[in-house]
């Protein structure tokens, strides 16, 4: 009966539905300082965690001396890996199912590892405790470097692996090889260029932190924490601690922001869930910014070789890639568990392109174990960055124009489905009309004349055009290739409408600023033709909503947003029994209207009824043969990805006398499909293109050659501010994905994984002239400024 909103009309019904910027519902709380944060909450009697780090990257512990510590007043208990052990809970699994030390047993693997655990009155004391605890280390040689773990005679890492014999952590790979080589080894034109993705840190207004609460009267173990998953987190922290999950229950209260780094669980989490059940009290842990970076997960942190292989007018026949992936000192990267390089294989990217070749070696290094998803759906940025990188490489070597070639190889809109050669199935895309849009908004012919003007004339300012076309891939399931620790990657929504007609919505996603206590309510408002006002979203609590796999890797709208579609449809299915009943028709003579959000005869739009009076109908006159109460609940299994893209181009000035980069103009069109909050979208570009600016112009978590973290603190790992973010002027085309309930993508990641190429292409541009081929990222002014000497451009 109804195919679902039409992107040409849903937008203003003027009840909040699709299409409509609505203003977010949490912000009431928010900007009057009401959030509730892990850190807000506080409970008689609760006691403090601060855990104590290794100053070591790799060392033996011979000895743990408490005793000092133990003095200190207002301390409670020191916890050392061998009191963990008692209680079955010194290792944890990492999501890619190795065994990570909750308090280290035996040898430390990187700086700032969790050695012990003090529990305090306060967070003072327990600060001063931690200081008295007094660690005996026989200090080992460190390797950060994977090129360097993976030499000979490197020290051994993982020695707590049986067979383990060097730092050697996994290989993967992806395509044809024979073919790939075979393409390359006749094609006209082949390009190489190296590459790394430098380590980032998702870096979170908010870090990590939990408040353990033991129940021993209801013998229930509550956690409080920053979990972008609590679902699957319940189900971990059940298995390690061998307590039913019925007995468990994970709050993820308000989240500062999330960015993958609250995806896995950490050991702060299980020590003060620990110290709570030992202790019988609630136990906090929040920890500061620099364990924030130093010890949860990091991410990229791949040295990627690229080569692409073409015509001489610049048509792409093969790609082929290798990787070296620093994984730190355990394979903990956050991917679905059968992808150890997680969505990587996606790097022929918006490009028509028969024959690829991908292969990844990951080595174990005296770092921080990470390989998280920030702001990327599972390496998708790192493929994006290749991809798009290679393109201008070769736009180069041809001489050709960027726009051109990417124009000559984009995957045309009637190939859609299509199905790439390592084994993708885009949705939808339809990358010309996105990549014109942005060219135009871009003013780019302008913009090249004025590029040619400042190099005939040698200004003292050079001007750089960079493009990415990039696609991304989000919404994992499906369950079937998707798991994370077995558990299928599907998501929920229940939704109940109550008496007086409005209605409550639990989703199995879980927000960290995105706005889906309002857009959640849209989808639900589009769909039963509710006012949005009437609609409350809730998330984040395992004893209340149903079982879901978290937001990241832009999955909230692709599965549970397609969830929230679906079950109001079966609500609405049921509201149609009811509209019949209240209107003493048959039910084959009702119809519901989008428009009106109301049911009515068919043929006698007056005699109509809206869902706040069927409401009431379901509680107090519902029709006989039928359940009393309105509601249903959906457990979304997506039968494939949703593929957004989208075209950003950067104009850059480059200093040539001091390095210095400044945007001139940034332009961002993107495509997410059918699109549910115009605003928050915006809200969603504006900070991701923030981040990619941060990626491509500033941050890097740098290590020395003893392993110490020197990227590790703000005033090292530097992120952007408002001066060195531009004006961005953003654009929109609209390709509804074929498959999702209201045609909508995910849209979240996009500018961060679209963004970094785009800039790096700009500022390469500004030196192609002179013979610059590539620069690393993060693109300092020393590092643009050897370029430029390099290419005798410096002044
Ligand atoms: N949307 C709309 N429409 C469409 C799409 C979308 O409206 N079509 C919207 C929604 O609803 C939401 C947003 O937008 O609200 C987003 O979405 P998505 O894309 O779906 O996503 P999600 O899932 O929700 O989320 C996630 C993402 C990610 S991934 C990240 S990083 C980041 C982003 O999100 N994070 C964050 N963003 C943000 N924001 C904020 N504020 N905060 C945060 O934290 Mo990862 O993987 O985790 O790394």
């Amino acid at each position: 009966e109804d195919g679902g909103p039409d992107p040409e009309t849903f937008c203003g019904h003027g009840r909040g539905g699709m299409g409509e910027e609505v203003k977010r519902k949490e912000d009431q709380r928010f900007i009057t300082g009401r959030g509730n944060y892990v850190d807000d909450i506080k409970k008689p009697g609760m006691l403090h965690c601060e855990i104590l780090r290794s100053p070591h990257a790799h060392a033996r512990i011979k000895n743990i001396d408490k005793s000092r510590a133990l003095d200190v007043d207002g301390v409670v208990a020191v916890l050392t890996a061998d009191d963990l052990l008692e209680h079955g809970l010194a290792t944890m699994p990492t999501l890619m199912a190795d065994t990570q030390d909750v308090l280290v047993n035996d040898k430390v693997k990187f700086q700032s590892q969790e050695v012990a655990a003090v529990i305090a009155t306060d967070r003072y004391t327990a600060k001063d405790g931690a200081q008295k605890v007094v660690v005996d280390y026989e200090v080992l040689d460190p390797v950060v470097d994977a090129h360097k773990a993976l030499e000979e005679d490197a020290p051994l890492i993982r020695d707590d692996i049986e067979g383990q014999t060097d730092n050697h952590c996994l290989d993967w790979e992806t395509g044809d090889e024979e073919a790939t080589a075979k393409v390359f080894d006749e094609a006209d034109v082949t390009v190489k260029e190296q590459m790394l993705y430098q380590r980032l840190h998702p870096a979170p207004i908010e870090t990590c932190g939990a408040v353990g609460d033991y129940d021993p009267g209801k013998d229930k173990l509550t956690v409080h924490m920053t979990s972008q998953a609590p679902h699957i987190h319940r189900t971990l922290f059940s298995q390690v601690a061998g307590i039913p999950e019925h007995k468990v229950r994970i709050v993820s209260p308000d989240v500062g922001g999330g960015f993958g780094n609250k995806v896995p669980i950490y050991p702060g989490y299980v020590v003060a869930a620990a110290a709570s059940v030992v202790l019988e009290k609630p136990v906090k842990w929040v920890e500061e910014r620099s364990e924030n970076i130093q010890s949860t997960g990091f991410a990229r942190d791949y040295d990627m070789t690229g080569e692409l292989a073409a015509t001489k007018d610049g048509k792409i026949q093969a790609v082929r890639t290798h990787v070296l992936a620093n994984h730190g000192a355990y394979n903990a990267v956050a991917q679905p568990s059968k992808f150890p390089a997680g969505f990587f294989n996606i790097f022929t990217g918006s490009y028509d392109i028969d024959t690829a070749y991908g292969s990844l070696t990951a080595a174990y290094t005296n770092t921080a174990p990470g390989g998280v998803a920030y702001r990327c759906s599972f390496r998708v940025t790192e493929a994006v960055y290749l991809i798009e990188r290679m393109v201008k490489v070769l736009a180069d070597e041809l001489g050709m124009d960027p726009a051109e070639i990417r124009r000559k190889n984009f995957i045309p809109p009637e190939k859609f489905p299509y199905k790439s050669p390592t084994g993708w199935n885009y949705d939808s895309g339809d990358y010309e009309k996105a990549l014109d849009l942005a060219l135009e908004m871009a003013d780019y012919d302008a913009y090249r004349e004025e590029q040619q003007r400042r190099i005939d004339e040698d200004a003292d300012k050079l001007l750089g055009i960079g493009i990415s076309s990039f696609t991304e891939v989000v919404g994992a399931g499906p369950g079937k290739t998707c798991d994370i620790a077995g558990v299928e990657m599907f998501d929920s929504a229940d939704i109940r409408v109550h008496p007086n007609g409005s209605a409550t919505v639990r989703v199995g996603v879980q927000t960290q600023g995105q706005g889906h206590e309002t857009t959640f309510a849209q989808i639900v408002a589009e769909e039963l033709g509710m006012d949005v006002e009437d609609i409350t979203v809730e998330h984040g609590d395992t004893d209340t909503d149903p079982y879901g796999l978290g937001t990241y890797g832009s999955r909230s709208t692709p599965v549970a947003g397609a969830a929230a579609a679906v079950a109001a449809r079966k609500v609405r299915e049921k509201a149609k029994t009811i509209a019949a009943n209240e209107l003493e028709a048959s039910e084959d003579d009702v119809t519901w209207d989008r428009e009106t959000g109301e049911f009515h005869l068919i043929g006698a739009p007056d005699r109509s009824i809206t869902i706040t009076e069927i409401a009431a109908g379901a509680y107090m006159n519902h029709p006989a043969g039928e359940e009393p109460g309105l509601e249903a609940v959906d457990y979304y299994d997506p039968p494939e990805m949703t593929y957004p893209f989208g075209s950003y181009i950067v104009v850059v000035e480059v200093d040539r006398e001091t390095g210095e980069v400044e945007f001139e103009k940034f332009v961002a069109v993107d495509d997410c499909g059918n699109r549910i909050n115009p605003m928050i979208i915006e809200g969603q570009i504006h900070g991701g293109l923030a981040q990619g600016i941060g990626t491509a112009m500033l941050e890097h978590v740098t290590y020395d050659d003893n392993g110490n973290v020197t990227g590790g603190d703000f005033m090292n790992y530097l992120l952007p501010t408002s001066m060195e973010i531009p004006e961005f002027e953003t654009g929109y085309t609209v390709t509804p994905s074929p498959h999702h309930p209201i045609g909508a993508k995910g849209v979240g990641e996009s500018p961060t994984v679209g963004s970094p190429p785009a800039i790096v292409n700009a500022v390469v541009d500004a030196m192609a002239h002179a013979g610059i081929k590539h620069i690393e990222m993060p693109m300092t002014p020393d590092r643009v400024w050897e370029k430029l000497d390099e290419a005798g451009l410096a002044i």
